[in-house]
């Protein structure tokens, strides 16, 4: 996490002590008026283009490490690659190395990079997956509604995760949904889910379906256990 000043404001908004910018870092409520140049740019002519918050706005920097497990071929990269290149494609390469791939993002007044690490499938070793896992602030387990042996294995990621791991966040994800045939139901996935006390979701990496609510309730959950933290560290120090 870098933030770029100790000077603490209160924030009118939500009354909590945030650090001295242009928003706070709590609610987002405007917190400053922008610097005097950016002010002139804003009042230049502007063209008509998509509103989208600017690097100047995104001021408070997190990095999540995201770890996606499951069996071989339940669509793993291909959700991945949907998410950070917005493509599919249907050939199918086995993943033989963890692989990261990272996707940044302005949420302002935060700028969020993912680290998603790509598995091979199947249980990694202990080893190997302590590494991966140990710091990782989301994990993400994927099977496919038309392949149950990959749903009956769930388990087996789940139990290593709790054993070598603090992982806070956890998501089942059911995919291959368009398939327009099922091994596993939905209520039966949410039952496991619930007895797991973890989140589930169903997607297609084909269509798209679901796969940036999947990476916003990573998002979400994340950032709202690293202000959690950030909240202790200043009580700690007395700051609010
Ligand atoms: N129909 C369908 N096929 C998918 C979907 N996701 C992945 N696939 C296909 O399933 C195969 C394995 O996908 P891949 O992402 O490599 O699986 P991984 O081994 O878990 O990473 C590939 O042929 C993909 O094209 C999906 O949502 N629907
Ligand atoms: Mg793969």
């Amino acid at each position: 996490m870098s933030l770029i000043s100790r000077e603490w404001v209160e924030c009118p908004k939500c009354g909590n002590k945030a650090l001295k910018s242009e928003f706070c870092m709590w609610c987002g409520n405007r917190l400053a008026e922008p610097a005097q140049s950016q002010v002139m740019e804003a009042r230049r002519p502007q063209p008509v283009v998509e509103s989208k918050p600017s690097a100047a706005t995104a001021l408070y920097s997190y990095n999540f490490k995201v770890v996606f497990l499951g069996d071989i071929a339940v669509g793993k990269t291909s959700i991945i690659k949907r998410y950070t290149q917005g493509l599919f494609t249907p050939e199918y390469y086995p993943t033989f190395e963890s692989t990261v791939h990272s996707k940044t993002m302005e949420v302002p007044p935060f700028k969020i990079e993912f680290s998603i690490w790509d598995t091979s499938g199947g249980l990694p070793d202990e080893e190997k997956a302590g590494t991966l896992l140990g710091t990782a602030d989301a994990a993400v387990l994927v099977f496919e509604v038309s392949r149950r042996s990959s749903f009956l294995n769930l388990k087996n990621y789940y139990e290593l995760i709790r054993r070598l791991a603090p992982v806070s966040y956890i998501q089942v994800v059911g995919n291959k949904i368009d398939l327009g045939f099922r091994q596993v139901q939905t209520a039966e996935a949410e039952q496991l889910a619930r007895e797991l006390g973890v989140q589930y979701i169903e997607t297609s990496a084909v269509l798209g379906t679901n796969i940036e609510r999947l990476f916003n309730r990573n998002l979400r959950e994340c950032l709202k256990k690293r202000l959690e933290s950030v909240r202790r560290e200043m009580q700690r120090d007395g700051i609010s």
